[in-house]
């Protein structure tokens, strides 16, 4: 069949990350049945002919106006298809579509009219916020991290940076990897606008947020560099539950030793 991503390699790569990835979730246990979402900004990535290429669904509202989306593409995962599917299948799983001049309304494109994530209007807000706020970014990735969500079950990892100090404490790399740590949201119905709202606020300061008991969203360049800022924090979180499971609670790095990791790496806090 023929796909938007033939012959051009730089998106196809793009769209192979995302199906990657969504392996990985996968594999992990972090998108169950039609768990989680991802979504990139490919603008980057579209030339004239993409740019001519006519509507294969009607205009559909994103139900928020996003003015700097004008003319921006995105690829986006469909709403209720699974991870596991779209390892394989990415096109098939996921859609192309075009944010029309309206900055309020959009159509796909490419390849089939499969519709997006039910998440896409606080998706696309945090994509519209990135522009305005001049962050590189250009990938976001919804899912369920098992360790990660128990934590959140517990009040005290949900105060402010409880859970981040503990994670960086648990082995260098966290700190390194994921350097400005993990952001707290306390529960919100999901998909709903004040959780859009309370994500794009905690972003300023996270480039992962964790939606009390029910997951993280991650911001990055890239599809595959916000995956592993998740995967650095819950293998943190696996290393702290391994200790418990021994037996123990675990020491931790000490704050002396953090603080000469923000120094060797050059990091923001
Ligand atoms: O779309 O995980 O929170 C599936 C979800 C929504
Ligand atoms: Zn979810």
């Amino acid at each position: 069949m023929k796909s938007i991503l033939d012959n051009r390699p730089a998106l196809a790569a793009e769209v192979n990350k995302v199906a990657e990835v969504a392996g990985y979730l996968w594999q992990k246990g972090w998108a169950e049945r039609n768990g989680g979402n991802i979504t990139v900004n490919i603008t980057e990535h579209v030339d004239e002919e993409i740019k001519a290429l006519p509507a294969i669904s009607e205009v559909k509202q994103i139900g928020v106006t996003l003015p700097n989306l004008k003319g921006c593409y995105f690829y986006c995962k469909g709403t209720n298809k699974r991870m596991r599917d779209l390892a394989r299948w990415p096109m098939q799983n996921g859609s192309i579509i075009r944010i029309l001049d309206d900055c309020a309304s959009y159509v796909i494109i490419a390849d089939e009219p499969v519709m997006p994530t039910s998440e896409l209007p606080s998706h696309l807000s945090v994509h519209n916020w990135f522009i305005e706020t001049g962050k590189p970014y250009k990938a976001s990735v919804h899912t369920h991290p098992i360790e990660l969500v128990a934590m959140t079950h517990c009040k005290k990892f949900l105060e402010k940076d409880v859970a981040t100090n503990l994670l960086w404490s648990m082995i260098p790399e966290t700190k390194a990897f994921c350097p400005r740590g993990l952001g707290i949201i306390p529960y919100t119905l999901p998909g709903s606008n004040e959780l859009a709202e309370a994500t794009i606020r905690e972003l300023g300061d996270y480039d992962v947020v964790m939606w009390e008991k029910h997951g993280v969203f991650a911001v990055d360049t890239d599809v595959m560099a916000a995956f592993d800022q998740i995967d650095v924090l819950n293998k943190s979180a696996l290393i702290y539950i391994a200790s418990k499971n021994m037996g123990f609670e675990p020491d931790g790095m000490s704050q002396e030793q953090m603080r000469e990791m923000s120094v060797a790496f050059n990091l923001p806090k």
